[in-house]
C-alpha cells in the first residue's frame, strides 16, 4: 500500500517512496511512504500560510472540539497504532501501547488547554490608558520529529501548535513514517480546515532544509541529534525564525550507598536499557558510590541476563531490536571504543541472532570507566551504559554535572537531605528521585539545559511560550 503526503487538505502522490522496514524482521516491509518533492514542500508551506489567518481566528471551542476528536480516535485505534509503532520502530508492544496512549492524552490535554489561553490587564503608568497583554499564535510552524517516539513526539508538537492557533508543516523521521502518516490521516478525518496541518515525508537534506530556510515558516521545533539541531539553529535563527530544539543527553543516574539496592537496579535497568536505550532521556552514566558499587554492578548484570531480547511484537519480549543498521553500527562502534579505552565489559554488547533477521543487540554494561572517556562524553543512543565509581556524594554530584549535556539527572537514595541537595544542584532541566531518568509525564514541561536543548520548554502549559507570541496593547480610554 502506498501513502501520499497531506498537502492543502489533499493526499498528493510523490515521485519516489521510503520503504518502512521492520527492525525486528528486515524482510517485513511495513509500507511505502511517498517522499514529497521540494516543489510539494513549497506547496505545503504555502497552504499552511494561506490557512493561517482563518485558523488563528477560530474560536477556542472549535479548536478544542477538533483536538478532542483526534485524542478520542487515537484511543479508539490504540491497539492497531501500537502494533504499527512496535513494528516500524522496534519498541515492545507494551511500550508502544503506552506511547500511543500518551499521544491520545496529549491531544485531550491540549483540547482543554485551548480554553485556558489567558492574557493580562495591568494598570498603565500614564493616566487614562489601559494596558493589555495577550498571546497570539506564532504563525506557521515547521515540525521535524525523530524516530524514537514515532507518535508521542509528533503529538506533543502538533497538539499545542494547533491548540494555540498555528498551522503546521511536519516532516517525520524517514525511519518511521507509518505512525506519522496514521496520525495525519486521523487529523485529516477529524475535519481540520485544509492546509491547517500538512505532512511532508522526505529527507532532511531536501524537506527539512527547505522548511528551515523558508521565510514563510515562523518557527521550527526539532527533536533529534545535536549536529542536526545546531545546523537548524544556525540557519533558522539567521533569518530570525523562532527555534526550539530538543537534542541529546548523557544522563547521569547517581546511586548512593544508602540506596535500596532493588530500587537502584530496577531504575537503572529501565533507564539505561528499556526501549533499547533509544531515548534522549536514557541513563547512560551510572555514577555509583564505592560502598554499594560491587553489589549494584552484580545486581544489574543479573537483571540484564533475565531480559528477553527479541521481536518487539512477540509476547514476553522486554527489549526489542535496535532501530536500523546504521544505529546498530554506531552502538557497536561505541562498544569497541569503550573497550579500547580500557572499560571493563561486565555483560552484553553482543550481536544476537533470533528466529527472524533483525538488529538484535544484547544490552551492554561497562564498569571501571572514567568520566573523561568518550563512552561517557558522547551520546550513543543505544542499550549501552557505563558505571563510574565515586568515593562520595560530592564527587557523584560533580561527576553528574561534568558533561556538555543537561537533560535529566537521577539519584537513588533513601537520604532525604541528599535527595533534596541533588534536586537543587543537578544542572539539568529535569531531575528524578528514585525513578528512571527516562519516562516522563505528558502534562508538565519537558526540556534540558546546556547542550541538550535550546529555546523554551515543550509540553504542558509551558508549551505556550514557543507556540504563541505576546502582544502588549496600549489603549487610550474613550
Ligand atoms: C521519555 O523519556 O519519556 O527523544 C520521553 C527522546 C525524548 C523523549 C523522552 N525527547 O527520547
Amino acid at each position: 500500500m502506498t501513502h501520499a503526503n497531506l498537502i492543502a487538505g489533499e493526499w498528493i502522490r510523490g515521485t519516489d517512496a521510503v520503504r518502512d522496514i521492520n527492525p525486528s524482521d528486515t524482510t517485513d516491509v511495513v509500507g511505502e511512504y511517498d517522499r514529497a518533492s521540494a516543489a510539494q514542500v513549497d506547496d505545503a508551506i504555502a497552504a499552511a500560510r494561506h490557512a493561517s489567518q482563518a485558523w488563528a481566528r477560530t474560536t477556542v471551542q472549535q479548536r478544542a472540539d477538533l483536538l478532542e476528536k483526534v485524542g478520542l480516535e487515537i484511543f479508539a485505534r490504540r491497539a492497531e497504532l501500537a502494533d504499527l509503532l512496535a513494528r516500524e520502530e522496534g519498541k515492545t508492544l507494551a511500550d508502544a501501547t503506552g506511547e500511543v496512549g500518551r499521544a491520545g492524552y496529549i491531544f485531550k490535554f491540549f483540547a482543554q488547554e485551548c480554553l485556558r489561553i489567558q492574557g493580562e490587564r495591568v494598570g498603565s503608568v500614564r493616566p487614562g490608558v489601559d494596558v493589555e497583554i495577550t498571546r497570539e499564535p506564532a504563525g506557521v510552524i515547521g515540525l521535524i520529529t525523530p524516530w524514537n517516539f514515532p507518535i508521542a513526539i509528533p503529538a506533543w508538537k502538533i497538539a499545542p501548535a494547533l491548540a494555540y492557533g498555528n498551522t503546521v508543516v511536519m516532516k517525520p523521521a524517514e525511519l518511521v513514517p507509518g505512525c506519522a502518516w496514521a496520525l495525519a490521516e486521523i487529523i485529516h478525518k477529524a475535519g481540520f480546515p485544509a492546509g491547517v496541518f500538512n505532512l511532508v515525508v522526505g529527507r532532511g537534506s531536501v524537506v527539512g532544509e527547505k522548511m528551515v530556510n523558508d521565510p514563510r515558516i515562523d518557527a521550527i521545533s526539532f527533536t533529534g541529534s545535536v549536529p542536526t539541531g545546531r545546523g537548524i539553529l544556525a540557519k533558522a535563527a539567521s533569518r530570525g525564525a523562532k527555534v526550539q530544539l530538543e537534542m541529546g543527553g548523557k544522563n547521569p543516574l547517581v546511586v548512593l550507598n544508602d540506596a535500596d539496592l532493588d530500587v537502584a537496579v530496577r531504575v537503572a535497568l529501565d533507564g539505561a536499557f528499556f526501549q533499547t536505550g533509544q531515548r534522549c532521556t536514557a541513563s547512560s552514566r551510572l555514577i555509583v558510590e564505592e560502598g554499594i558499587h560491587d553489589k549494584f554492578v552484580a545486581g544489574l548484570a543479573e537483571a540484564m541476563q533475565k531480559q528477553v531480547i527479541d521481536d518487539a511484537r512477540k509476547p514476553g519480549t522486554t527489549i526489542g531490536p535496535v532501530v536500523d543498521q546504521s544505529q546498530l553500527d554506531q552502538d557497536i562502534n561505541y562498544i569497541d571504543i569503550a573497550k579500547a579505552e580500557g572499560a571493563n565489559l561486565v555483560a552484553g554488547g553482543e550481536r544476537l541472532n533470533r528466529e527472524k533477521s533483525g538488529f538484535y543487540l544484547s544490552p551492554a554494561l561497562f564498569s571501571e570507566t572514567t568520566n573523561t572517556m568518550r563512552i561517557n562524553r558522547e551520546e550513543v543512543f543505544g542499550p549501552v551504559a557505563s558505571v563510574i565509581r565515586v568515593k562520595d556524594y560530592d564527587e557523584a554530584l560533580a561527576t553528574a554535572n561534568d558533561t556538555a549535556f543537561g537533560l535529566c539527572a537521577g539519584v537513588v537514595t533513601t537520604n532525604l537531605k541528599k535527595a533534596a541537595h541533588f534536586r537543587r544542584n543537578a544542572e539539568t532541566g529535569m531531575v528524578m528521585v528514585n525513578l528512571p531518568t527516562a519516562g516522563v509525564d505528558y502534562h508538565v514541561p519537558f526540556g534540558g539545559r546546556k547542550g541538550s536543548s535550546y529555546g523554551s520548554r515543550e509540553q504542558g502549559r509551558y508549551a505556550a511560550e514557543f507556540y504563541t507570541q505576546v502582544k502588549t496593547a496600549y489603549v487610550m480610554q474613550g
